[in-house]
């Protein structure tokens, strides 16, 4: 598909009865984790955290596996992908536009950070393991060419996006990430591969990561369109004021 496409309707289209856009254009932050949720809860995967999204007693934050995480996925379902049929590309502005398996991905140098994962719609984890390998490494085995300022991220559940501006792309926080909780990435949370995005807010860590786009300029992602801030340094951005996570 072309990412450029209003892919919004994908997994949305079903149900809504208004444009979200045009809804999430109007409303302030707050609204949208709980415009979000209708689409978690049409899922078809069963999402652990879709329930406790849906039960004020938050008893079911005892449940195992919950870990104050919520699950979220903008589509109704995304496909499963292993270390036979993972793909992670390369291109756009490179040298040396490639493509990853998950094994090749594993044979790199493996960076470990241990750092609090901020949601823009309030919710924190403390101190969250995340493991994988360096973007601004893929980056340079890429050869990032003269020109470039972005890099654009796409996702195999078809319709996720993100950006990050070439320099913050480079920081040595930023992973394209294996392992989370110090277990290889579970689909739930966007495995086999998602991108980790440390210093800022959890919406840039695209889960289900297939394409690595160096652009010229920043192409807003998939939240972005809809209001929230491109630069998303936790508590320093999208008029919220939490603690740094890094
Ligand atoms: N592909 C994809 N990546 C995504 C999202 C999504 O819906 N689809 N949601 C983002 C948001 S808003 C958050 S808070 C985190 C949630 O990650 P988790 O589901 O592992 O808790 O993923 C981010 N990355
Ligand atoms: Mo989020």
């Amino acid at each position: 598909m072309n990412p450029e496409q209003p892919e919004d309707e994908q997994g949305e289209g079903k149900g809504t009865p208004i444009g979200r856009r045009v809804l999430l254009g109007t409303l302030g932050l707050g609204a949208l984790g709980v415009l979000a949720a209708p689409a978690l809860q049409r899922g078809t995967e069963s999402f652990l955290a879709g329930a406790s999204d849906k039960d004020p007693t938050g008893l079911t934050d005892l449940l195992p596996n919950g870990g104050g995480f919520r699950y979220y996925s903008v589509t109704s379902s995304v496909p499963r992908k292993d270390a036979a049929d993972y793909r992670l590309k390369v291109d756009g502005l490179v040298a040396r536009p490639g493509t990853y398996t998950l094994p090749d991905l594993r044979a790199l140098p493996q960076t470990r950070l241990v750092r609090d994962v901020q949601c823009v719609t309030g919710w924190r984890v403390p101190g969250t393991p995340f493991e994988g390998v360096r973007l601004s490494r893929l980056l340079d085995a890429a050869g990032v060419r003269e020109g470039a300022g972005a890099v654009r991220f796409t996702c195999f559940d078809g319709a996720y996006s993100e950006s990050l501006t070439l320099r913050q792309a480079r920081r040595a926080d930023v992973l394209v990430a294996l392992r989370m909780q110090d277990k290889d990435v579970s689909h739930a949370h966007g495995g086999p591969v998602r991108l980790y995005v440390a210093p800022m807010y959890f919406y840039k860590s695209a889960k289900w990561l297939s394409g690595i786009t160096v652009t010229e300029d920043v192409r807003p992602g998939y939240w972005e369109r809809r209001g929230y801030d491109v630069d998303a340094w936790v508590g320093r951005s999208n008029g919220r004021g939490d603690a740094p996570t890094s």
